[in-house]
């Protein structure tokens, strides 16, 4: 905990209200969207430049107070939670476009811009941002990398990490480091840039990135298509990849469109209902490729993988069907869902879905699972929502267990306990399911490198 002459000293580091220690800001401040933790933050601070973050970095080191840095609070594993009245440091104030260059199709941001902000900007200037989720309009820049966020278009741009031409870091002892200086080529040893995307704050907080822009895509088209089993899915994602470059290839289960529909908002994308519904997206740069989707579609009609099918024909029928997918998450919370983010290789997926399936309906059958995610990827959303008259306390006392079994299938599959919302708290107890000790150990050398007082987010990723 913090003294109140350590606030009174941090006061004078930032500008006059920055540092907040109300009730409502520390329960506000202190959580991100997970909700097993009880938010206990000493105090938040506003930082709003890279020597106001260094000088925050130096008065932790010199006091041993632990920081968590926090950015657009939509996190899924508890890496921006302060529960153990730690100083939380807010990006909310360093939230500028900095500079944009044309001819590197790069964006220099502070780390609280939000995702779409930038998404907005580079739509402005005739490019593309394409990291994308569905908290986009809420998520910063400044978590994206901290998590290397996936989302959606990754079978086509990959994960946050590719989108990084360079990084300014504030290190644990309050150093600041430029890395990469945004360069597209650049062997001269270690890329230390990669070392703290994905680190969660753990290693350092980032001031400022270099984003790099893409060219933006050509009517996007999408087609929600309705298969009889899961195992339809994979012979469809493999036509249809052998056709066409995807921009997305995503999954949803009929308990999920089941929930969607309940909404009210949402039109169903074609009247039959089947088990599984597959969300493929791809650039109709011209007619070819329209008719080449539809021969497709009629080739996995043929073979039996596909019964039902809609290609969007307006952007408004796009986006409906997008919505179909992307409203899963929060339209469940509602249900307060056991949750988890899990990967295997591709030509793995069925096998795996099967193996976790099986273990909870046997011992579980009540359980209402639903099963959705970016698939394309080999990355699969479990959410088990609660049944009404089970206490949450029995509920999650139960999901302990499914835990386990997830994580020791993940195992058996050499797949990652977390596939894109990172480790954080919810997960730092089960990572050796995904990673070997000799590993864990050679992260745990890196901390202390970069983090000597271990001050920087500690108690995520590991104890
Ligand atoms: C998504 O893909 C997000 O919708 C959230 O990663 C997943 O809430 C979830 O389980
Ligand atoms: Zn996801």
């Amino acid at each position: 905990m913090t003294t109140s002459a350590q606030i009174e000293e941090l006061k004078t580091l930032v500008e006059p209200g920055k540092v907040l220690i109300d009730a409502d800001s520390l329960e506000t401040y202190g959580k991100d969207w997970t909700k097993q933790f009880a938010p206990a933050p000493s105090a938040i601070v506003f930082p709003k430049s890279t020597e106001q973050v260094q000088a925050i970095v130096r008065w932790a080191n010199q006091h041993k107070i632990a920081l968590v840095p926090s950015g657009g609070r939509t996190g899924l594993s508890a890496a921006a939670v302060a529960a153990n009245g730690e100083v939380v440091v807010s990006f909310d104030y360093m939230n500028r476009i900095v500079e944009f260059n044309e001819y590197d199709r790069t964006v220099v941001c502070q780390p609280g811009v939000v995702t779409k902000q930038l998404q907005l900007f580079a739509e402005e200037k005739g490019l593309y941002y394409p990291v994308d989720f569905a908290s986009s309009g809420s998520s910063q820049l400044g978590g994206n990398i901290g998590t290397n966020a996936g989302g959606i278009k990754v079978i086509r741009y990959g994960m946050t990490r590719n989108w990084v031409a360079g990084l300014k870091v504030v290190t644990g002892t309050g150093e600041l480091l430029e890395l990469n200086r945004d360069l597209i080529k650049n062997a001269t040893g270690y890329d230390l840039r990669q070392l703290f995307i994905g680190a969660e704050g753990t290693l350092g907080f980032v001031v400022e990135a270099t984003m790099r822009l893409e060219r933006a895509p050509k009517n996007l088209t999408a087609m929600v298509l309705g298969t009889p089993d899961f195992d339809s899915i994979m012979p469809v994602l493999h036509a249809f990849q052998g056709k066409l470059d995807l921009t997305a290839f995503e999954f949803f289960s009929d308990r999920c469109l089941e929930k969607i529909l309940g909404r009210g908002d949402v039109p169903a994308p074609f009247e039959s209902r089947t088990p599984f519904y597959a969300l493929l997206e791809f650039e109709a740069l011209n007619e070819d490729v329209a008719n080449e989707a539809l021969a497709t579609f009629e080739h996995c009609v043929e073979q039996g993988w596909v019964l039902d099918g809609v290609m969007s024909q307006s952007e408004q029928q796009l986006q409906n069907l997008w919505k179909l997918r992307e409203y899963i998450s929060e339209t469940i919370s509602h249900w307060t869902p056991y949750k988890n983010d899990i990967s295997v290789t591709v030509s793995q997926v069925p096998a795996f879905l099967k193996d976790i399936d099986d273990i909870v309906s046997v011992n579980y059958p009540d359980f209402d699972v639903l099963w959705y995610g970016h698939i394309g990827d080999g990355n699969l959303h479990l959410n088990i929502l609660k049944p009404e008259n089970l206490a949450k306390e029995d509920f999650f006392t139960k999901c302990a267990l499914v835990n386990k079994w997830v994580f020791e299938t993940v195992e058996k599959y050499n797949g990652s306990i977390s596939a894109e919302h990172g480790v954080g708290m919810t997960k730092r107890d089960y990572l050796q399911y995904s990673r070997s000790a000799a590993e864990i150990a050679c992260m745990k050398a890196i901390k202390a490198v970069f983090d000597p007082n271990g001050i920087m987010n500690p108690g995520k990723i590991f104890a």
